[in-house]
């Protein structure tokens, strides 16, 4: 009997060390080369426009992500404006991940006039929050043919006026 006492202990111990500690809240910081630095939180991006991306797993299976827009995100910011010309074609958003991962892209390619990229911040996948390793927050990217530029455990945006 005791010591059916201490195996349920320890299983019960081991389910919750299982599970993954609460998640980080869905924020993100935008800083560089805008009007003033800004953090978009989880009830701002549930307040913003939302769009949906279908894209293929690895292994073929369809999920649909969905999100605010990063262009949303950079008109927010004061990033974005209504004619990208001049200094705008040569500003680049630095992605950065919490573990490191950084990943570039170029206001032109997020354009609607120029690369006119729907590119997502997503904090949904299949209708659920982002888990562990995904989230809060992660990039989609459905025209890319690869996956890297996708960037999980998104934190940081830096805007770069070269
Ligand atoms: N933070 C972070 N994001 C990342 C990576 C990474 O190492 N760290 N790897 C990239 C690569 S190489 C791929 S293929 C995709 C994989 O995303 P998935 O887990 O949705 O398949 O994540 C991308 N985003
Ligand atoms: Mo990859």
């Amino acid at each position: 009997m005791k010591r059916l006492t201490a195996f349920a202990v320890i299983s019960v111990s081991l389910a919750f060390a299982q599970t993954s500690p609460p998640a980080a809240p869905a924020t993100i910081a935008i800083s560089g080369d805008i009007p003033k630095p800004l953090t978009i939180t989880a009830s701002d991006l549930a307040a913003m426009p939302r769009e949906k991306a279908t894209v293929p797993e690895q292994d073929g299976t369809q999920v649909e992500y969905e999100g605010v827009t990063l262009r949303e995100i950079l008109k927010r910011a004061g990033a974005l404006g209504d004619k990208l010309r001049g200094k705008a074609l040569s500003t680049y958003i630095l992605a950065k991940a919490k573990d490191g991962y950084q990943v570039v892209f170029t206001l032109g390619e997020i354009d609607a006039e120029f690369g006119n990229e729907l590119i997502l911040v997503a904090d949904k996948r299949d209708g659920k929050t982002l888990f562990g390793y995904q989230g809060p927050l992660r990039l989609v990217c459905p025209r890319d043919k690869a996956g890297a530029r996708s960037v999980r455990m998104l934190e940081t945006l830096q805007v770069v006026n070269v």
